[in-house]
C-alpha cells in the first residue's frame, strides 16, 4: 500500500494534521496503538487558546466548540489568603476557549469518519524505516497481520511514550529536560464549577487549580508529592485539601460530589531538537512536554500541526520545500517560548520541597508584582491566550 503521509498517533495532534491534510486533498493514514473509546477516555486538557480555536474552525470541526466552549476572557489568581483577575480581553483583545481535550479529539474523530479517512486502531510494532531517504516506509502489526506502507512523509504524533522521537538516532538528537518534584491530583465531578473562571491558587499547603468541563462538570487539581497515589484520597479527602487551598470566598461557596475520575499527572519540562529528520518530522508531546499549569501541552502541539499542515500543503501544491525544511526551527522557536511561560507560572504557583523562607518570599513578591502592574499582567495574559504562530 502506499499514502502521501503516514500519521503515527491517533491524538489530537494526528487527527487534527489529518483533517487538515485532507481538506488540502493530501491523503494520509492514521495508526493508533489504542483503542478510539481509550483515546476517547483520557481526561486531559480543558483551555484551548486562540490558535488552537481558529484551527478548529480551519478544519471544519468547530461546531459544537461554538456552542458548548466556555470562551473565557480572564483568569483568577489566589494566593495569600487573597484574589486577583487577570484580564486577558482588556490587554490582549483575545479570549480563550474552555472545552475539553476530549471533546476535541471526539469532534476530530467524527470528521474524520465523515471523510472516511484511514484510520487503524490498536496496531503494533509500527517501526517507520529509512525515514532519512526520499522513500520512507511504515511496517506495523494489524488484526494479526503484517502491514507496510509506503509513503512520502510521517508524522510523528504518538506522544511522549511514542516511537517517533526514539526513532531519531541519539547522535542526530538533543533531548531537554526538567523533572519537578511534585504531581497533580486531578479529580473530575458531576458538580457545577466553583467559579465562572478558572482560579489557580498558590496557598501555604501547595498548589490548586479550579476549572470545569460544562456548567455540571468540574475538574480540580491539587499539587501533591510524585510518590503520590490516586488510592490515598478519599473524596473526602481531596474536597478537604482543596479547600483548604483555594481562596476562602471559593472554599465557602464549593459544591462538592463523588469523583467520576481521579489520577495524578507527573510534571516536567522536555524538548527534543530537532523535530525533523529526514521525512519524519515530530508533532505535539512526542517532541515536547510542559507542565500543565500554562496549558500550554495541547496548545503548543496545535502550533506544530499548524507550520506542519502549511509544510506540507506548499510541498504537494508546488513542490517547494521550504515549509517542511524549516518547520523545525519554526516549530521549536514558539515552543521554546511556551517552555518558559509554563516552567515560569509552575514555578510561581507550587511550593517545592525544600524551598526556604527566602524563595517563598520571593514567591510572593512576584505574585504582588502581578496583582499590581498592569505591565506584568499583559505579559502573563499574551502568553496565556497563545503567542502568535
Ligand atoms: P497524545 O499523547 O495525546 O496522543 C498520542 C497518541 O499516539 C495516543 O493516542 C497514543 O495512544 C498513540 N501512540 C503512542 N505510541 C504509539 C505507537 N507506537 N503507535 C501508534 N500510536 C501510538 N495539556 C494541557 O494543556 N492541559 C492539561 O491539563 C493537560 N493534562 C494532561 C494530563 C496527562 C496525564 C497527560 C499525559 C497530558 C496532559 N496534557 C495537558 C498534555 C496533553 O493534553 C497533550 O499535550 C496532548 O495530549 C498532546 O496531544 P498529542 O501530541 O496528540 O499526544
Ligand atoms: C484543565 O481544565 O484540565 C486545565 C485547565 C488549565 C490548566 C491545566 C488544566 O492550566
Amino acid at each position: 500500500m502506499r499514502t502521501q503521509v503516514v500519521i503515527v498517533g491517533g491524538g489530537p495532534s494526528g487527527l487534527l494534521l489529518g483533517q487538515l491534510l485532507h481538506l488540502a486533498g493530501i491523503d494520509a493514514v492514521i495508526l493508533e496503538r489504542k483503542s478510539r473509546d481509550y483515546v476517547l477516555g483520557r481526561i486531559r486538557a480543558g483551555v484551548l487558546e486562540r490558535g488552537l480555536v481558529d484551527l478548529m474552525g480551519q478544519a471544519g470541526v468547530d461546531a459544537r466548540m461554538k456552542t458548548e466552549g466556555f470562551v473565557h476572557d480572564g483568569t483568577l489568581i489566589g494566593y495569600d489568603g487573597e484574589m486577583f483577575r487577570v484580564d486577558f480581553a482588556h490587554h490582549t483583545d483575545a479570549t480563550v476557549m474552555v472545552y475539553g481535550q476530549t471533546e476535541v479529539t471526539r469532534d476530530l474523530y467524527d470528521a474524520r469518519d465523515a471523510t472516511g479517512g484511514d484510520t487503524r486502531f490498536e496496531v503494533e510494532n509500527v517501526v517507520i524505516c529509512d525515514p532519512d531517504t526520499d522513500s520512507p516506509h511504515v511496517t506495523f502489526d494489524h488484526g494479526g497481520q503484517s502491514h507496510r506502507i509506503d509513503c512520502d512523509f510521517v508524522a510523528g504524533c504518538d506522544g511522549f511514550h511514542g516511537v517517533s522521537r526514539k526513532t531519531i538516532s541519539d547522535a542526530v538528537r538533543t533531548d531537554f529536560e526538567k523533572v519537578y518534584p511534585f504531581g497533580w491530583l486531578g479529580v473530575l465531578s458531576e458538580t457545577p464549577p466553583v467559579n465562572d473562571e478558572l482560579i489557580y491558587a498558590n496557598s501555604a499547603r501547595g498548589f490548586a487549580l479550579c476549572s470545569m468541563r460544562n456548567a455540571q462538570l468540574s475538574r480540580y487539581y491539587i499539587q501533591c508529592d510524585t510518590a503520590d497515589s490516586p488510592d490515598n484520597w478519599s473524596d473526602d479527602a481531596f474536597w478537604d485539601e482543596l479547600r483548604r487551598r483555594i481562596p476562602e470566598e471559593a472554599a465557602e461557596t464549593l459544591i462538592t460530589g463523588p469523583s467520576i475520575e481521579k489520577s495524578i499527572a507527573p510534571l516536567r519540562s522536555f524538548v527534543t531538537e530537532p523535530m525533523r529528520w529526514g521525512r519524519l518530522f515530530l508533532c505535539g508531546d512526542a517532541a515536547h512536554i510542559v507542565p500543565p499549569t500554562g496549558a500550554k501541552g495541547l496548545n503548543t502541539a496545535a502550533s506544530d500541526v499548524h507550520y506542519l499542515n502549511q509544510g506540507l500543503r506548499q510541498f504537494y501544491a508546488d513542490g517547494d520545500s521550504h515549509g517542511i525544511d524549516t518547520y523545525s526551527q519554526k516549530a521549536l522557536a514558539r515552543v521554546w517560548k511556551t517552555q518558559r511561560f509554563s516552567w515560569w507560572f509552575s514555578n510561581l504557583m507550587h511550593h517545592y520541597p525544600g524551598q526556604t523562607e527566602f524563595d517563598k518570599k520571593m514567591q510572593l513578591a512576584e505574585l504582588a508584582f502581578l496583582r499590581d502592574s498592569p505591565e506584568a499582567q499583559a505579559a502573563m495574559a499574551l502568553n496565556y491566550v497563545g503567542l502568535p504562530y
